[in-house]
């Protein structure tokens, strides 16, 4: 598959996976998963013919992995960035002392008064490096990033979860953990 084909398949499988799987007429189980037989024969239904082999290509050229196979690559869900109500039941993890939060200025006023909140999303997300979260905050604008006083949240009894692919998820960041980098 060339690049665009690959990216347009992988939009497709955000879509469904993460929010709409109605949609294409799918269910995922309580835990975000789909047989892949089921996904790829109701994606066919609604205009994206996908083979098995070029699935396995979309999971694994994905530039931020955000797709994973069951151990027996027999199911397939999204890593994180879910709307629709799926626990992924990922175990708690202590994250490192600081996490970073890309978004651009126009939130800030908001944020910096209220903490950072999940949005449409299920969880925050925060990123290990400087370099994601400026890319994350780059998707809306000019990036501004906030550094997370993770080990500050901790203490305080925030809980965090890292998913496959990396990103960490915390359910809401009061202002009093969050100063501008
Ligand atoms: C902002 C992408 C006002 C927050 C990325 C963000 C990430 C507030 C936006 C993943 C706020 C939510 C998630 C508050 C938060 N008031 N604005 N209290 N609290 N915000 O897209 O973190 O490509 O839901 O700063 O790479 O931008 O989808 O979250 O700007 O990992 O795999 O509200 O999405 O990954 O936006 O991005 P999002 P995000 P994928």
């Amino acid at each position: 598959m060339d690049k665009k084909n690959l990216i347009r398949a992988s939009k497709r499988l955000s879509r469904h996976l993460r929010h709409a799987p109605g949609d294409i007429g799918i269910t995922l189980t309580p835990d975000g998963w789909v047989d892949i037989d089921t996904l790829l024969a109701a994606l066919r239904r609604n205009g994206l013919r996908l083979t098995r082999a070029e699935l396995d290509e979309v999971v694994e050229g994905n530039d931020k992995r955000r797709f994973a196979f069951d151990e027996d690559c027999l199911r397939i869900r999204a890593s994180q960035g879910h709307s629709v109500d799926v626990d992924l039941a990922l175990p708690a993890a202590t994250p490192p002392g600081v996490l970073y939060h890309g978004t651009v200025s126009r939130f800030l006023g908001a944020i910096l008064h209220e903490g950072l909140r999940p949005m449409n999303r299920h969880a925050v997300h925060l990123s290990a490096t400087i370099e994601t979260a400026r890319t994350v905050g780059g998707r809306r604008g000019v990036p501004v990033v906030l550094v997370v006083d993770t080990r500050g949240m901790t203490t305080a009894g925030h809980e965090f979860q890292v998913s496959a692919n990396g990103v960490w998820l915390t359910a809401a960041v009061p202002p009093e953990f969050l100063r501008r980098l």
